[in-house]
């Protein structure tokens, strides 16, 4: 049993999620460390009311190789989520994608082995590419090869998506060269609380609170496999303590739907009419449809997603947003002006 963990890009969306989630339901973890280098997605309001005495921001670079040694060798165990995580900046800049996802992974797993500490990686399923409609599938999605498993082909389309292939690669490697302790988990798109406003879902809310309209990319047909980052950060815990070293999980919990049903869900949600929304430019090279085959958790570690009602989730992510506005106003203006000049 771990007691003390370091947490990369804990002060991020999903990060700071599995900071809360263990601080509330895994007492024995004595100490958390959160390295986190405060990018502008990163947020200390995130790790507020926590208790201090447990949990300890170091606010830092994970490319920087002296800090990460310092750091690790007091630890048990890593949990790498710190990245660049964003598709769309991906495309206007790769740079610290490129900086942050391949060489601060490089960093960690070099100072998890010199220390002999295990270290578990946090990915996600768009290393694998994009998988047809469901329409457009002779099982309509539920056959073989329909969904993503841990023998799909490694095929990334953005600058991000090829960023972390590259990590989790770079992990393959030195677990079989250098008996790195790792496992890695790929899961589908996470929504919930602290998610930063620049992501589908949070945009969309946060539009709506300021009295905008929603924006939709392309025909709005895009589909994907949404999980509550609670249900993620238990998948993660498991993982960390009963999966098999050098196995690769995927974390899904069967929630695929368009970006349009996502939306129109929204909308209804929130007392708006249905077609209260701008169509706007597709990202290029855009995804069609992830969807993930979470069989083997599910079997091997016995572990289950515990929100299975998206609606409900949903209304508990819109209540969040409307509840914590002083969160997010500051920087609304700023994040839609990007968009707007790039047409979305
Ligand atoms: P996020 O953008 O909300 O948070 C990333 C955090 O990493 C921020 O706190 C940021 O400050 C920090 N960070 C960035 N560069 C850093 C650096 N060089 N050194 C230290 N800290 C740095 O991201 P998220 O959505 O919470 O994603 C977390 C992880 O989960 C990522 O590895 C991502 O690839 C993966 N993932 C995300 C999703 C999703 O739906 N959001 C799904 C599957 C996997
Ligand atoms: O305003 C928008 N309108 C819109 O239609 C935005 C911001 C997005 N979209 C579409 C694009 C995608 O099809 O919604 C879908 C979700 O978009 P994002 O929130 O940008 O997520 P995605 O690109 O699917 O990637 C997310 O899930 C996997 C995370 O950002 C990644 O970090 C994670 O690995």
């Amino acid at each position: 049993m771990y007691r003390k963990i370091l947490i990369t890009g804990g002060a991020g969306f999903i990060g700071s999620n599995f900071v809360h989630y263990l601080i509330q339901n895994q007492p024995q973890v004595q100490q958390i460390m959160v390295l986190d280098k405060l990018t502008y997605a990163g947020n200390r309001a995130n790790l507020a009311d926590l208790p201090s005495n447990k949990v300890h921001l170091i606010v830092g670079d994970v490319c920087d190789k002296s800090l990460v040694e310092r750091l690790v060798s007091k630890v048990d165990a890593v949990v790498h989520y710190a990245a660049e995580t964003h598709n769309d900046n991906s495309l206007r800049n790769p740079d610290p994608f490129i900086q942050t996802n391949i060489v601060g992974t490089y960093t960690l797993i070099q100072a998890c082995c010199k220390y002999k500490i295990r270290y578990h990686h946090i990915s996600t399923d768009e290393v694998y590419g994009d998988l047809p409609l469901r329409k457009n599938l002779p099982h309509h999605g539920e056959g073989p090869k329909e969904k993503f498993t841990t023998k799909s082909c490694y095929n990334p389309s953005s600058p991000y998506s090829a960023s972390k292939a590259s990590s989790d690669l770079l992990v393959r490697a030195w677990v079989r060269s250098f008996g790195l302790q790792a496992t890695i988990s790929n899961c589908s798109n996470n929504y919930g609380p602290y998610q930063h406003i620049e992501k589908f879902i949070p945009r969309q809310i946060t539009n709506i609170l300021c009295g905008l309209r929603p924006k939709l990319y392309g025909n709005g047909q895009n589909v994907r496999d949404w999980i509550h980052t609670q249900d993620h950060s238990r998948a993660v815990w498991t993982i960390l303590n009963r999966g098999q070293i050098g196995a690769t999980y995927l974390i899904g919990a069967n929630g695929e739907k368009s970006n349009l049903e996502v939306l129109q869900l929204i909308l209804k949600l929130m007392h708006q009419p249905q077609n209260a929304f701008d169509w706007v430019k597709d990202r290029p090279g855009h995804d069609l449809r992830y969807a993930i085959d979470a069989t083997k958790l599910q079997q091997e570690l016995g572990w289950r997603p515990q929100f299975t009602n998206f609606a409900s989730g949903l209304q508990q992510t819109i209540d969040w947003y409307s509840s914590h506005q002083a969160w997010w106003r500051a920087e609304k203006k700023a994040v839609e002006s990007a968009y707007q000049k790039n047409g979305q």
